[in-house]
């Protein structure tokens, strides 16, 4: 079994079921190619527990704010392996990863079968990167990773800015997993929309060499019996998609032959169907198997035989042949063009941790979480420091990133902790170094280790280069960071000069700083992948 895994909150994963030795992947032009030459299809199902989900006005795609690590769930995986091979999948996609968990036993016993960046506030920084390598080294060493995904739905057809930050994410993910000899694609999956925007989408990730490998699209389109010509539109990325409505139960996956068939092939490598758990979206439940409240047995549903029907019947179409795949040329990026799609090809740097713990050490003033759990209240504290800052006179600019015009302040690849000490420190200048300027309310603390008479922005001068691209390296260890409630320390990130990086995982989600993690929103496919050029 081959793993998708999303590199989310901590990270996306495909796994690959296969019944013998797991193949190695390659991908070949638009084409997935096993070691031995045959073509490789993704014939997947999505193996994720919903997470919590809190809708509001900030929560508009009902993205869960708790994640569920199934793959460290040894007894789950027990319980679901033989369903799973009932099914006839060759490939699960897990949402999410905790990188501190152990996954060992489900991850061999998938083998013996033998995977966030925000929307509207997108940030490529050094918090999300090393939470990513963190992701990948903790299941680097399993034999059956088909890809790592490093966002799901996070570019939306009335959001488009954050496209910037995945095509970074994108080029620095690959040169580690390049530097760690690691063979895994990367791959994004993308939320459905106007063809326009789909196209401008794809396009706009393939455009670069070296960036994704595969697209998916969460594809809510074919419903019941639907016409075999439903997914032309998506073939030639032309037309206009279909309804949304469909409701599932028992869904027939009539569209299983048909996108194991041409023309679609000549396309798409596969697809994941939605969703193995109980999932509900849209008001219906599109899960097809249900645990038992004990935990140890599973019932499956029509949804369930249905596809697995559909899944048997499939034969693998075997061209083109390997070698006669040419090298594609790149297509050519899209141009920002506001209102519809706004994001510039200028896209920001690989995140540098020893420069940003290099900034953190040498600022008057620091961020001094009150409580263990914090990062909830990053995002509002830089938020009322940069109020206070403008109206000293100073400015945030240095923090910023804007992925529609491709301005990426210095400081915009640190972690948000190190953002906001930044921008207290410059209110505690601007103000004279009055104590109480720097305490924000019991949030700050006065730096006694930093050098006397250095502004904030000198020490940015100092400690952070010029914009560049490189490999990253292996991450700083997570360390516990004491809060200022001393009576309770917590496991966070830590930058390599030992100073409070990412945790508090669900607030920076609500706050939408990382990469989010929201259920394919599926009638019957939940995501077809479409191998990029
Ligand atoms: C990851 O697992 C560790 C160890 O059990 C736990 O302390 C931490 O809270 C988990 N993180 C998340 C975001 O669930
Ligand atoms: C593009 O930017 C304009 C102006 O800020 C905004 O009205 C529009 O909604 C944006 N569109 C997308 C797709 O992000
Ligand atoms: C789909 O079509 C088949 C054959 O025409 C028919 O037997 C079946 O009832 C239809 N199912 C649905 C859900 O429309
Ligand atoms: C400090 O931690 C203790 C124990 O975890 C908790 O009861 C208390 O409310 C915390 N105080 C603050 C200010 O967060
Ligand atoms: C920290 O900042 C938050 C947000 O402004 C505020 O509500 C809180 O009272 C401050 N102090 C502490 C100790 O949390
Ligand atoms: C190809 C491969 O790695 N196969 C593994 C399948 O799982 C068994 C049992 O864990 C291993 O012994 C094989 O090496």
């Amino acid at each position: 079994m081959r793993s998708l895994q999303t590199l989310t909150a901590a990270a996306l994963l495909f796994l690959a079921l296969t019944a013998s030795a797991v193949p190695k992947v390659s991908r070949v032009g638009q084409y997935l190619y096993n070691d031995d030459g045959s073509r490789f299809f993704i014939k997947g199902i999505a193996y994720q527990t919903q997470g919590l989900v809190v809708s509001g006005p900030d929560n508009p795609l009902n993205q869960p704010s708790t994640f569920v690590d199934n793959l460290a769930d040894s007894d789950a995986c027990a319980r679901d392996i033989p369903i799973l091979q009932q099914l006839g999948v060759n490939s699960i996609r897990a949402y999410s990863a905790n990188s501190s968990l152990n996954h060992d036993s489900c991850m061999q016993a998938l083998s013996t079968l033998n995977g966030s960046i925000d929307t509207t506030l997108p940030a490529w920084s050094t918090n999300t990167l090393d939470q990513y390598l963190r992701t990948i080294d903790a299941f680097e060493k399993y034999d059956n990773i088909l890809a790592y995904n490093i966002g799901n739905e996070v570019i939306t057809p009335s959001a488009t800015q954050a496209a910037p930050f995945i095509v970074a994410a994108a080029r620095d993910i690959r040169a580690y997993l390049t530097s760690i000899s690691s063979s895994a694609l990367v791959g994004y999956a993308a939320i459905d929309g106007p063809s326009s925007f789909v196209v401008n989408e794809a396009n706009f990730l393939a455009c670069t060499a070296g960036s994704i490998d595969l697209f998916g699209l969460n594809n809510y389109e074919w419903c019941g019996n639907a016409s075999s010509t439903t997914f032309n539109g998506l073939n030639s990325i032309a037309s206009e998609f279909g309804s949304e409505n469909c409701h599932p139960v028992p869904r027939i996956w009539t569209e299983v032959p048909v996108m194991f068939s041409e023309p679609m092939t000549n396309v798409w490598s596969g697809g994941m169907a939605f969703s193995y758990f109980s999932d509900i979206s849209k008001g219906a439940d599109f899960g097809m198997a249900t645990v038992s409240p004990d935990k140890t047995t599973i019932v499956t549903n029509a949804d369930f035989a249905n596809l697995a029907a559909a899944y048997k019947a499939v034969t693998f179409v075997t061209s083109p042949a390997q070698g006669s795949v040419p090298t594609p040329a790149l297509p050519t990026c899209p141009k920002s063009t506001p209102p519809a799609w706004n994001a510039s090809t200028t896209v920001p740097q690989t995140p540098d941790d020893a420069a940003c713990g290099c900034l953190a050490n040498a600022l008057s003033c620091l961020f001094q979480p009150p409580t263990p759990d914090y990062m909830s209240l990053v995002g509002d504290l830089i938020g009322i420091a940069c109020g206070l800052v403008e109206t000293d006179g100073g400015t945030c600019a240095d923090i910023s990133s804007n992925g529609v015009t491709g301005t990426y302040g210095r400081l915009a690849m640190c972690d948000p902790t190190i953002k906001l000490s930044y921008v207290m420190s410059q209110h505690y200048e601007l103000n004279h170094y009055v104590t109480q300027a720097c305490l924000f309310s019991g949030n700050g603390t006065v730096n006694a280790n930093a050098p006397a008479g250095v502004l904030a922005s000198d020490a940015a001068s100092s400690c952070i280069p010029s914009p560049a691209v490189f490999t990253p390296s292996a991450p700083p260890a997570l360390v516990p960071v004491k809060s200022s409630n001393s009576s309770s320390g917590r496991t966070t990130g830590s930058t390599s000069s030992g100073n409070p990086t990412n945790g508090g995982m669900r607030s920076l989600i609500s706050r939408g700083v990382l990469i989010g993690m929201t259920a394919a929103v599926g009638c019957v496919i939940g995501a077809m992948i479409w191998t990029l050029a």
